[in-house]
């Protein structure tokens, strides 16, 4: 074990290791993954402005001071007219430690995601829970790889070198980086990726190519997906997905033959039906015999911690959905690791909530969720303490030492909580290297492979392009390379194809349903004509979308939105 070795901490897929030498952070050429290089991202968070001081009110005061009142505050207000949301700033595992505190106080906690949860529960059911991604191996070893709603080398660009070499297929609106490298790109229209699959499906059965040990060993209800799949003529579905037959042939003899892997990503599932959707693509993958191989396989987010016994578990009596919290109806507000005005749905109703609550803030930086904050505790920075962090892109795992001292005045997760345990006369954590050495000695099984799989029975789904108007477009939001979600300088442009009827630079209000902010036009090609396109942590983004959950996971639905753009 390398005593220098820090982990990157951000949210992404390759979960990176770095070796702190010198006062120099440098890829690690023993991590797989890693292979010797850091992307822009971990040299922003190197480059970051923290935050060292504590505020109450907006008045500068000491750590101590800020404490104090932390806990006044808490013993003052019922606990179950408490909240505590936690967000996704930094992924290791000692994040978890404050929610076992707000648990024990008896806090509302959130339940669902604005992330990945829909499409989790859509492959879940159909593989009654295992929702494993097959090791690393197995992706390199195919030949063929087919991006499906997934922004390949921007939010996974070490996992992408590795297989860099391979001929890949992508399905996306958008011409993405990696539908550039691709030999197929099927730029379907947003939210019909089901139809899709069903397309690929009945061409499946054409051309011969299901995998029939596999369904008869493992599948149950795939004559009834086939029936699905061929409930409508062939060629309907090509005014609703927007792909040819052509390309769904040339996608056949791409594959035929061939050892292929399927990576998933958000885009597919980002809507109110999303569960089914990723259903309907993980049942045609199944048809086709992706799982349970040797090589190939499908991937999407994997769950990281599976197989560990969760060192710091909460048990909340409460939980209410993620995407629909009311902030202003609790009393108080603990967030931690988040920037929900920004990156959570429906930012006026986030703000006008926050205005209405005691919020106490615990973060690496100010951000403007921060700006509504009473209280702010500045939490120590990822260099300065111990962690562990778990991937759900591969089945690697990186260790995070303190490579540098701590700095004044600001306070770990872990640290926080013990403080907190303490002056509540809790039950003290577990010692962190306790913690820590299990999750690090702890060598997990992961059998990506399915007992059973469920096909795909019944799809009800209300279709976008049924609700379109003429003048309405699609609202896509994607990774960018330069951000990881809200964190550090953001990109807040719309983005639209030359034939949209605006011009470069043009002054826009866009609206929706749910509200309306300004924008700065910029033209692009890659743009579908069909489709707005901005970027994930675009500071007015979230304006435009709704706080309703998704049909079944409690989660976000970004995309299930139209808008309409007017020169302002
Ligand atoms: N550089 C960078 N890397 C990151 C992040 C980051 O912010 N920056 N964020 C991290 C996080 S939190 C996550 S969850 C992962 C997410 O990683 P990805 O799953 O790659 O997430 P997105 O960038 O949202 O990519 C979604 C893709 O789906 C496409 N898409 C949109 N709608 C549809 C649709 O209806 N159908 C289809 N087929 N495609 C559609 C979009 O154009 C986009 O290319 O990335 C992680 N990695
Ligand atoms: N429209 C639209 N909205 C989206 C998405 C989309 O595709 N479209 N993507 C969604 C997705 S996938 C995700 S995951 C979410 C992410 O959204 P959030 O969970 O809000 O994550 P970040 O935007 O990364 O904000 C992280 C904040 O965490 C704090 N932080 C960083 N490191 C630490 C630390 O070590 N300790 C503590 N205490 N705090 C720290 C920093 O202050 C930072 O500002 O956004 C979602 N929002
Ligand atoms: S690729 Fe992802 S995990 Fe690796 S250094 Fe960049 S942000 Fe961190
Ligand atoms: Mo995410």
């Amino acid at each position: 074990m390398n005593s220098n070795s820090v982990a990157c901490p951000l949210d992404c897929f390759d979960a990176c290791e770095a070796v702190f030498h010198d006062d120099i952070c440098k890829g690690s050429k023993e991590h797989k993954v890693t292979n010797g290089k850091l992307c822009v991202n971990f040299a922003n968070l190197l480059k970051e402005d923290f935050n060292i001081d504590s505020y109450i009110e907006n008045q500068k005061v000491s750590l101590d001071k800020a404490l104090e009142q932390v806990v006044e505050k808490l013993k003052k207000t019922d606990p179950s007219n408490t909240l505590f949301y936690r967000g996704d700033g930094n992924l290791g595992v000692m994040q978890n430690a404050p929610k076992t505190f707000f648990s024990k106080y008896g806090s509302v906690m959130t339940k669902g995601s604005l992330c990945d949860e829909i499409g989790a529960q859509g492959l879940s059911q159909g593989r009654g829970g295992n929702v494993l991604n097959p090791p690393i191996e197995n992706l390199i070893e195919s030949d063929v790889i087919i991006v499906w709603g997934r922004n390949f080398t921007v939010t996974s660009p070490h996992m992408y070198n590795l297989v860099k070499d391979k001929t890949f297929i992508t399905i996306d609106p958008i011409c993405t980086p990696i539908s550039k490298k691709s030999e197929l790109h099927m730029q379907i229209n947003p939210k019909t990726d089901h139809e899709l699959a069903l397309l690929l499906t009945r061409f499946t059965y054409m051309e011969d190519a299901e995998d029939e040990e596999f369904i008869e060993e493992f599948g149950e209800g795939a004559d009834w997906f086939f029936d699905l799949a061929k409930a409508r003529p062939v060629v309907s579905y090509e005014a609703t997905t927007g792909i040819s037959l052509n390309d769904v042939t040339k996608f056949f003899e791409i594959i035929k033959d061939k050892k292929v892997s399927l990576l998933l990503g958000l885009g597919i599932q980002k809507y109110n039906e999303g569960v089914q959707i990723t259903r309907a693509v993980d049942s045609f993958a199944a048809y086709i015999g992706l799982h349970n191989k040797d090589v190939g396989g499908v991937w999407y987010l994997d769950e990281s911690s599976y197989g560990y016994e969760q060192q710091l578990k909460a048990n909340p009596k409460k939980t209410v959905s993620l995407p629909e919290v009311d902030y202003g109806s609790y009393d108080l507000v603990f967030i931690q690791g988040a920037n929900p005005v920004v990156s959570a749905p429906n930012t006026k109703r986030v703000i006008e909530g926050l205005e209405n609550t005691f919020v106490i803030f615990f973060g690496t930086t100010l951000n403007e969720t921060s700006k509504y904050a009473n209280i702010i505790i500045p939490a120590s920075n990822f260099l300065t303490k111990r962690d562990v962090r778990l991937s759900y892109g591969h089945q690697y795992k990186t260790i995070s030492n303190a490579v540098k001292p701590k700095v004044e005045g600001t306070i770990s997760e872990y640290e926080l909580t013990q403080f907190l345990n303490e002056k509540f006369d809790y039950e003290s954590l577990i010692e962190q290297e306790k913690i820590l050495d299990y999750y690090i000695n702890t060598e997990v099984k992961k059998d990506y492979r399915i007992d059973s799989f469920e096909f795909l029975e019944e799809l009800e789904v209300e279709n976008l392009y049924e609700q379109k108007k003429e003048n309405e477009f699609y609202f896509i939001t994607a990774k960018r390379k330069e951000n990881l979600n809200s964190q550090f300088k953001s990109d807040d442009k719309v983005y639209l194809h030359p034939n949209s009827g605006f011009n470069e630079a043009d002054e826009v209000i866009v609206s929706s349903k749910v509200g309306s902010a300004k924008f700065i036009v910029s033209l692009s090609e890659d743009i579908k004509e069909n489709c707005l396109f901005v970027f994930s942590g675009n500071r007015k983004a979230n304006y435009l979308t709704s706080e309703k959950k998704d049909e079944e996971a409690d989660s976000a639905i970004f995309q299930e939105v139209l808008v309409s753009i007017e020169l302002s």
